[in-house]
């Protein structure tokens, strides 16, 4: 062995690992947060209603059904499915999941950021609010191969040094995985590894890691932030077997300061979601974030895809500062 070798690291060379929480649906944002902090994942159990379950299953069935494409990547296995561009293709979907008023407080605690600078002389402040990284439908199928670990992040180049402990503002991002049908060990649960959120970005994860899995029931919810080592599991289920599809109506958001990993204006019917509630079209990115970052004509994107004209406009700088 050289000298230099580098020795391949073992989960004995990282901090214990936390023990993952699992919350009641009336678990407050800070809470969550809480949780996060400490294990990079928890779920929450009941996050949304059966019924909506129900909707958004006969909205994303008929277009899980048309996926022909496959992938010829090695990022997800053959035989998963997957639908994006979530928000104009359901309203349940852009509603209830993307703003979830739960989902929507805990993103707004992690994700917001506050900006200070000088115009001249005079000291300015600005905040900037979550947004939407991307919206995905996953679908499992039995003989689904596991996919690799990865952190998502990546997408953004983060790259942190170990941390003893989490500190709000340190992340690029934070996912929702709602379950849409039982998930199992056995059909491909999201396995994540306990603490990574916080180990030097530098190391790959230790081969001998025990993975916790996000198992679920139908509307309960996985959350995790965007630095953690995850992955989904093989689906070693059979057709014959019952439970054999593990399906999550999934949301990564981020900082609106960063680009979006989902193009949200390309992947969206615009005819469609310019009816949609302010407060939706804020999160899929059609606002500006303070100061001045994504107007057209010198407006809101909000204002472009509503057509209004120059004078139904919130008039002047001031709406983009
Ligand atoms: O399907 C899963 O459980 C995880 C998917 C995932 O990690 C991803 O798409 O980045
Ligand atoms: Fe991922």
């Amino acid at each position: 062995m050289s000298p230099h070798a580098v020795r391949e690291l073992s989960i004995r060379d990282f901090p214990p690992t936390p023990p993952v929480d699992t919350l009641a649906s009336n678990a407050s944002a800070e809470d969550i947060v809480a949780a996060l902090a400490r294990a990079g994942g928890c779920v929450v159990k009941n996050f949304v209603a059966v019924d909506t379950i129900e909707k958004l299953k006969r909205d994303f069935y008929p277009l899980l059904d048309a996926e022909t494409d496959g992938w010829s990547g090695s990022f997800f296995s053959n035989a998963s499915r997957r639908v994006t561009g979530c928000c104009s293709k359901s309203l349940s979907f852009a509603e209830e999941i993307v703003g979830h008023p739960l989902w929507n407080e805990v993103c707004n605690i992690l994700l917001s950021s506050t900006h200070t600078s000088y115009t001249q002389y005079e000291q300015v402040t600005f905040t900037s609010g979550p947004q939407i990284c991307n919206t995905t439908v996953y679908s499992i199928l039995p003989g689904s191969e596991e996919q690799a670990l990865h952190r998502d992040d990546r997408i953004h180049h983060a790259h942190l040094p170990a941390a003893h402990q989490h500190t709000v503002g340190r992340d690029f991002g934070v996912g929702l995985f709602v379950a849409g049908t039982k998930c199992t060990q056995e059909n491909g649960a999201t396995r994540f590894i306990p603490g990574s959120h916080l180990w030097d970005y530098s190391a790959p994860p230790p081969k001998d890691h025990v993975p916790a899995y996000a198992v679920m029931e139908p509307g309960d919810a996985f959350l995790m932030l965007s630095g953690c080592y995850h992955g989904a599991s093989a689906n070693v289920t059979t057709r014959d077997q019952p439970d054999n599809e593990r399906l999550l109506f999934g949301t990564f958001f981020t900082k609106a300061t960063l680009r979006q990993e989902e193009n949200q204006y390309l992947a969206s019917d615009l005819s469609v979601i310019k009816n949609y509630p302010d407060h939706i079209l804020r999160l899929m990115g059609f606002d500006i974030s303070k100061p001045f970052l994504g107007w057209v004509d010198m407006a809101s994107p909000m204002a472009a895809i509503r057509k209004e004209t120059k004078l139904q406009k919130s008039s002047g700088e001031s709406h983009l500062l």
